[in-house]
């Protein structure tokens, strides 16, 4: 017969298959088998009980032999010695069915007997594992679906906001044409009402009317203005970040903070995002600040001094920072434990905790410059920025390599999927 365990899957599958001999019946002995012994050949094994008299002997004959009852006394020993090790094998095949009961009690849960404090007898329900975990799934997905529905309010709160600040605009900007236009027609009416008057009131009216046209001029010239600089649109433009917030507008705006040490290129890059050429930077005493706009978004790029005295400071432009562009100098082999260093300072920055990470491997240019795979492996920056949004790009400041696509994987990061190309 032949019995299969099946266990439960942890990681890997396996099967425990225990082979349970059947049991032989006994042959039957020889009629007078009170006078054999038994012939101990290894050939003769399948029937060893030998008769001394009868000429069975023969077929035995110079083979070694044993008396009956000694051998069948041996054989006697060699069970019992078996006896303890059958009794721990029995013992233990005993207490792993009991777990599997215990662990399938344990999955499906079930019906238990308490006491309460009264010493009244009742029956509980006790959930199994499996329950649990279906509670854990429901409730994970209730709270995500409570995120979901204020996060959705929040976005309609400020597309409403929007809409509302607009029509107020859009309708005292209607009462300010109406005003204009009866402001224009009462002096079209004064104006056709002095043409059809005698010479000496024309001449007396000049100076009015010299105020008058004076006037009308201004105000076309204001509206002319006004009309250049607004487009009226009903559109309402509407991006989504990837933490579900709404962004209304042509532009996304997103601050940034240029992180790195003095010399890596933090200035270089901002320059050149900024201005699209190359100028020699002076070393940052304080910081600078450019807005660089890239597709639909607007970046508002604080780069703050990397001299060692002027590191305490950094944290001060972490607030409300949506993404850190840590600038680090690829060819200063000796300066990069100290980057190490201070990048991982950062990341343990409460205020960055949400912050994405762009690594700038600048310098990129320089014959001997670690590469952005060496620099990887060199920071450890796989287990430095485990648990982040994370990304290391190659570039060089001067010519500007690089430099886009890094700013495309912060757009990437910022903005939730198929919005993006809006712009
Ligand atoms: N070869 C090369 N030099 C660079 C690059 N980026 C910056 N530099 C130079 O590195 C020096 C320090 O740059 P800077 O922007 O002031 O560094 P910051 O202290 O991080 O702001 C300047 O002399 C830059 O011209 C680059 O990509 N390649
Ligand atoms: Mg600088």
């Amino acid at each position: 017969m032949r019995m299969r365990l099946t266990l439960p899957p942890c990681t890997a599958r396996f099967v425990l298959r225990i082979c349970v001999p059947s049991v032989p019946s006994s042959p039957t002995p020889p009629e007078h088998w009170q006078s054999t012994g038994v012939c101990l050949e290894d050939g003769c094994q399948p029937g060893p009980l030998m008769c001394c008299v009868c000429k069975e002997y023969g077929k035995h004959q110079g083979h070694k032999h044993a008396v009956l009852e000694a051998e069948a006394n041996q054989i006697r020993a060699s069970i019992l010695d078996m006896a303890h090790c059958i009794r721990t094998f029995t013992e233990e095949v005993s207490e792993y069915s009991r777990k599997l009961v215990g662990i399938v009690q344990q999955i499906e849960g079930g019906e238990q007997i308490v006491e309460d404090s009264m010493g009244i007898a009742h029956t509980e329900h006790v959930p199994g594992t499996a329950e649990s975990a279906r509670s854990c799934v429901r409730a994970y997905f209730a709270d995500l679906h409570e995120t979901l529905c204020r996060q959705e309010e929040m976005a309609l709160s400020v597309v409403d906001a929007h809409v509302r600040e607009r029509l107020i605009w859009l309708r005292q900007q209607q009462e300010d044409m109406t005003i204009l236009l009866s402001q224009v027609s009462t002096a079209c009416l004064h104006c056709e009402k002095t043409l059809q008057q005698d010479d000496c009131r024309v001449v007396l009216a000049k100076q009015e009317i010299n105020r008058l046209l004076e006037t009308l001029q201004k105000q076309q010239q204001q509206f002319t203005e006004l009309a250049d600089h607004i487009q009226l649109d009903a559109g309402i433009p509407v991006t989504f970040t990837k933490d579900n917030r709404v962004h209304i507008g042509p532009k996304m705006e997103i601050r940034v903070v240029t992180l790195g040490l003095d010399g890596a290129g933090k200035t270089t890059i901002l320059f050149k995002l900024k201005q699209d050429e190359f100028m020699q930077p002076i070393p940052t005493i304080g910081f600078n600040v450019e807005t660089v706009e890239y597709k639909n978004l607007k970046f508002t790029i604080w780069d703050v001094g990397g001299k060692h005295k002027l590191r305490p400071l950094w944290k001060h432009y972490y607030l409300n920072t949506q993404a850190v562009v840590f600038v680090i100098d690829s060819c200063h082999r000796d300066r990069l434990m100290e980057s190490h260093s201070e990048l991982a300072k950062l990341l343990t920055e409460k205020e960055l905790r949400d912050a994405l990470l762009l690594i700038f491997a600048n310098k990129q240019d320089v014959p001997g410059a670690v590469s952005v795979e060496e620099m990887t492996e060199l920071l450890s920056l796989h287990k430095l920025c485990c648990g982040r949004s994370w990304h290391i790009q190659g570039c060089d400041a001067r010519s500007g390599m690089g430099l886009h696509e890094g700013l495309d994987w912060l757009s990437r990061q910022l903005v939730a999927a198929g919005v993006l190309d809006v712009a």
